[in-house]
Parts: C-alpha cells; sequence; structure tokens
C-alpha cells in the first residue's frame, strides 16, 4: 500500500486529499495516516493543509523498495524490488534467490555492500550512502553464447539513464544557467568503455558483471550486476586515481532512485530491440554513438600479445572491430579475452 499511495502522491500535480486516495485504494483514513507518518520518517516532506490535503515537497536520496516501485511504468521488465540496507554483493543475492524460483523482472538493491564483486575476482568498492549497487535477475530465452550481449544491453541503459536524469535534475536542481549547461556539457560526456564499463571524463564511474546459469542450449537465468558511484565524493586508495563519480564530475547531487527507475525504462526498450532479433543488429548504430572507444587507437592485449589498432566500433554480436595499426589487418575481438585501453587513459 506504501507504494500505492507514493505513486499516487508522487504523480499529483498539487495536493491530494487523504479521501481521495481512501476511495482509489479502498482503505480508511487511519491506515493512510499511518503511511504518511511511515514517509516522513523515512525523510520524505510533506505539506499538508487542511481542505486540501497532501503534497511531497522534498523526497529523501532512499533506495527502499516502495521508492522505486512508485516509479516503475506497468510496461517495464523490472516488476520488483529486493532492498537490503547491507549484504555482502547484490549478484550473489540474485543467484541465491534464482536457484530457489525467484521470477525474472527482479531488481535486488543494497545501500552497502561488504563484498561487491567485479569481474575475474576483482573487488568492487560499494561503500553506504552515496552509490548504486542493485543487480537484475531475468530469465531470457537464449541461448548461452547470446547471454554477453545483455551487458551491452545493460551498459546502454546505464549510460543512457545516468544522462537523461542528470540533465533532468540539473534543471531541477540548480539555479545558475552557468553550473546547468557546465553539467549539460560534462555529462555528454559520459561514454561506454568497451565492452561495459562506463567512462566519464576518462574516469570510470560504473561497473557491470553479468553472471548466468545456464544448460547447453538454454539459459536458465542471467544476473546483470551494475555499480554506479552516484553521490560519492571520497575514493578508497585503490582506486582514486581511476575512480569517479557523477556529482564529483558535474557538480549535480542526483537522486538515486531516479537513475535506478530510469535503468529500468531504458533497459526494458533496448531490451524488447535485442530480442526481436536475438542480436544487436537494431542497437549497433546507437552503441557505437555511446562508445569512447569509436575512432580512437587502443592497446590490445591478448596472450602475451600486445599491440595497437584503431577501433571503429561492435558488430551485431557485440565484438569490438578494429584495424591493426602494423599489419593493416582488420579484426574482430571478443569481450572477456583480451584486455583493451585507450592510450591515453580511456
Ligand atoms: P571490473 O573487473 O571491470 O572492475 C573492477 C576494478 O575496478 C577493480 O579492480 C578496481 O580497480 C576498480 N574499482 C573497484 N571499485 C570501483 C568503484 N566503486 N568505482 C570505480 N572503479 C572501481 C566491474 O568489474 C564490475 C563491477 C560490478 C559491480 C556490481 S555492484 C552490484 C553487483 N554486485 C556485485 O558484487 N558486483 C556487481
Amino acid at each position: 500500500m506504501k507504494t500505492k499511495i507514493l505513486k499516487i502522491l508522487r504523480n499529483a500535480d498539487g495536493f491530494v486529499s487523504g479521501q481521495a486516495i481512501c476511495e482509489s485504494l479502498g482503505v480508511s483514513r487511519t491506515a493512510v495516516w499511518k503511511v504518511i507518518n511511515q514517509l516522513k520518517e523515512e525523510g520524505y516532506e510533506f505539506d499538508a493543509v487542511s481542505n486540501k490535503g497532501y503534497r511531497i515537497v522534498n523526497y529523501p536520496d532512499i533506495l527502499t523498495k516502495s521508492e522505486i516501485e512508485s516509479q516503475l511504468d506497468k510496461n517495464d521488465i523490472i516488476k520488483k524490488i529486493v532492498f537490503f540496507d547491507e549484504t555482502d554483493s547484490t549478484n550473489n543475492r540474485a543467484k541465491k534467490a534464482a536457484e530457489e524460483g525467484e521470477e525474472s523482472g527482479t531488481l535486488f538493491i543494497t545501500e552497502c555492500q561488504t563484498g561487491g564483486r567485479g569481474r575475474r575476482g576483482r573487488n568492487w568498492v560499494s561503500p553506504p550512502g552515496s552509490g548504486i549497487w542493485m543487480t537484475l535477475l531475468i530469465r531470457p530465452d537464449i541461448r548461452p553464447d547470446e547471454a554477453s550481449m545483455l551487458t551491452i544491453v545493460a551498459a546502454m541503459a546505464v549510460s543512457s539513464a545516468i544522462t537523461k536524469v542528470t540533465k533532468y535534475d540539473a534543471k531541477a536542481i540548480l539555479s545558475d544557467e552557468k553550473d546547468i549547461s557546465f553539467a549539460d556539457n560534462k555529462i555528454e560526456q559520459c561514454k561506454i568503455k568497451w565492452p561495459n564499463d562506463i567512462v566519464l571524463d576518462k574516469k570510470k564511474i560504473c561497473g557491470i558483471l553479468t553472471e548466468m546459469s545456464a544448460e547447453p542450449e538454454h539459459v536458465n537465468y542471467v544476473v546483470t550486476g551494475i555499480g554506479i558511484n552516484v553521490n560519492t565524493t571520497e575514493f578508497a586508495d585503490e582506486i582514486k586515481d581511476m575512480a569517479s563519480s557523477i556529482f564529483v564530475q558535474t557538480g549535480v547531487r542526483i537522486k538515486r532512485s531516479h537513475v535506478v527507475a530510469q535503468f529500468a525504462h531504458d533497459f526494458t526498450e533496448y531490451f524488447n530491440r535485442f530480442i526481436k532479433t536475438q542480436d544487436l543488429s537494431l542497437l549497433v548504430d546507437d552503441y557505437n554513438k555511446m562508445l569512447i572507444n569509436a575512432g580512437k587507437t587502443v592497446r590490445i592485449e591478448e596472450r602475451g600479445d600486445a599491440y595497437t589498432a584503431e577501433a571503429y566500433g561492435i558488430d551485431n554480436e557485440g565484438r569490438l572491430i578494429v584495424k591493426v595499426d602494423d599489419t593493416g589487418e582488420e579484426k574482430k575481438i571478443i569481450a572477456g579475452e583480451v584486455s583493451v585501453r585507450g592510450l591515453y587513459g580511456y
């Protein structure tokens, strides 16, 4: 009921009377009043005027189930939020729940991870209060060799959600035109480093870790873990040279739940395009526009060999198409097998 009341208040244009809420949900005045009090305790600030009703004037920066679910659309692939104050890793929680039969479209999210994981056993720093640490569980009808493309789909959705929300919140929060245009220009540099890091002005602000359970011909489930540094201002020694956050880069302190909700909308759009053809043919053009490596020289390291090449963009399977500097040979690089770095930072 909290989600429903929050949704009514969020979507209202002005005040909503307690009576109107009672009637639309078929609940008592006391029940509504109780929920309003709970919301106040969570940090929502209200204007309450007799004869007019309630209006939310300030939203807290929280990631609770009702805060996010009240912003989801009915067509979104994400249907359900499972929130933890703290957990080891949302990928672990999602995998465990998937094994126990949790349905497709559930998003696991936490304020803080004590054992956040990156790829190949690397650590993902996930402090409380300032980032988004979340994992989406889906059960798509695809083959195991197609699952890596979901990482590309997720990277596109994260990058576009960050860009849209930062622009929107900048207008809502900042009053100085100069600050707004600084934030707008800066966020245009939010790009994907192939295959799935999100960078902003050469600093890593997001990483994605996809894991799956599959039979030879069939995927049981895919969990896509996403870590985003949103309002982080202090970085652990091990990452401070290469990591940054949306706030540090743009000066805009965005609401994390807005990013999660926009991610839900954008992931739905990109996923629907992917599933139509079961490849990236309807996405490559958009992906390549978001790609920081496009048209740039990259250094490729594979099995002891290292060379430089010019990167063009991805193909329909998500491979990076490059032209090797020394030989002029065109190659298609598969994610996971090689390390690709820009020559000057990203
Ligand atoms: P990755 O292997 O590409 O990146 C890991 C590397 O990134 C680390 O070795 C470190 O150098 C750097 N790093 C660690 N923490 C951060 C950070 N907060 N910001 C920027 N750079 C950092 C990327 O792996 C995949 C990360 C997925 C994280 C999500 S969070 C929710 C879910 N749960 C979980 O345990 N992992 C995923």
